[in-house]
Order: structure tokens, then C-alpha cells, then sequence
């Protein structure tokens, strides 16, 4: 008995390689279309604490890859929230009430999301939600403010970036065009 979600979703795991480009450290997991397999998955996998440094997880919709040049994403930018080291439960919260949020559709906006992503790094984790269309500023803070409200991220500033300038970036930090 399946409870089918209105989108498909694509589960993808990146391992940290040295040897590898970026590209090829991406890994296709699994693919997600019901209640049923969004939890079998959720409690077969390690929750994003117990990764090592170095490896992501992203969660996006089918055909679209968890990457800048991808078409769905290529004029899009992502809300950046900063997790501190410290915070292990908070951290796995914060990933699964995302991604709860998305299957569940719960944004006025959900058209314009593409997926999401958790980095696991050493400094600080890295949890953010991609969106398609930078110019769609309505969309945007629609899914930021919700964002922040649902994830009772209060204490914690939200930073939306374009991928364009993640994309181009040198050796400085990439700007953020709101914050929340
Ligand atoms: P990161 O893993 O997003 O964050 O990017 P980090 O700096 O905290 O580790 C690390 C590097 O991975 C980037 O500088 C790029 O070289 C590569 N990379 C990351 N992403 C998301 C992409 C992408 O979408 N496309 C390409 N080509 N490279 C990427």
C-alpha cells in the first residue's frame, strides 16, 4: 500500500576522493517516490552526523542533478544555513524537517525547488536549499522566511547565493544577495 509523494525524488551521496573530480565523487542512491520509501530510506542510510568529514548528501528532484551546470539550477541560488560543529541533533533535525518539507510540498513556491544539500565539514556544517530562478525574489523569501520559521532557525542567519558566483568564485567568499 503506497502512498505516492507528488514528486519523484533523487537521493545522492558525494564521498570525498582526493584522486576523483568533483563530478565523479557524486553517487546515485536511491530514488524516491512514496511515503513508504522516503522512510525505508530515511532509517537504512546514516543520519548526516555520522558521516565523515567530506561527504554531502543532497536530495533532489528526479532529473535534476545536485549540481550548478545542471539546467534546473543554472540561473537558480541556494538559502545557506550555517550549523555549527557542535550541534549533532539539531544538525540531523534540521536535514530531515527539510526534507520533510519538501516531499511534503509544504511551500507556496515549490515549483521553484530543486532540492536540497548537506556538506559534513570540518570548520562547519552546510545545510541548503536550492532554488531555480534567481529573479524570482517573491519565491525566494517566500521559501526563506518558511524556512526559518518552520525550522525555528531563529538564532541562525539564512544567506541566499547565486550559484553563478559560487560558480566563478575565486578564493573569496561568495556574496549573499538577502538575508534572513
Ligand atoms: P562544496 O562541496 O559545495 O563546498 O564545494 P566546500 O567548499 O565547503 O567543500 C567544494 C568544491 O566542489 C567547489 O569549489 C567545486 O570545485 C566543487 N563543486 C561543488 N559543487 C556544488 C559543484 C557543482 O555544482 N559543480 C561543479 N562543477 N563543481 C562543484
Amino acid at each position: 500500500f503506497r502512498h505516492p509523494l507528488e514528486h519523484i525524488w533523487t537521493l545522492w551521496y558525494l564521498e570525498n576522493d582526493r584522486s576523483k573530480h568533483w563530478k565523479d565523487m557524486l553517487n546515485e542512491i536511491t530514488q524516491i517516490e512514496s511515503v513508504e520509501t522516503f522512510w525505508s530510506m530515511y532509517y537504512t542510510i546514516k543520519t548526516p552526523s555520522e558521516l565523515k568529514i567530506g561527504c554531502d548528501y543532497s536530495m533532489f528532484k528526479r532529473n535534476i542533478k545536485p549540481m550548478w551546470e545542471d539546467e534546473a539550477n543554472i540561473k537558480g541560488g541556494r538559502w545557506l544555513i550555517t550549523v555549527a560543529k557542535n550541534s549533532k541533533t539539531e544538525l540531523d533535525r534540521i536535514w530531515l524537517d527539510i526534507l520533510l518539507m519538501m516531499v511534503g510540498e509544504s511551500f507556496d513556491y515549490s515549483y521553484e525547488i530543486c532540492g536540497a544539500v548537506i556538506n559534513i565539514r570540518a570548520k562547519s556544517n552546510k545545510i541548503s536549499v536550492w532554488t531555480a530562478n534567481s529573479s524570482n525574489e517573491l519565491a525566494i523569501l517566500e521559501i526563506g522566511q518558511k524556512l526559518k520559521m518552520l525550522l525555528h532557525l531563529q538564532t541562525h542567519n539564512l544567506h541566499y547565493q547565486l550559484h553563478s558566483d559560487a560558480m566563478s568564485k575565486i578564493n573569496s567568499g561568495v556574496k549573499s544577495v538577502y538575508t534572513l
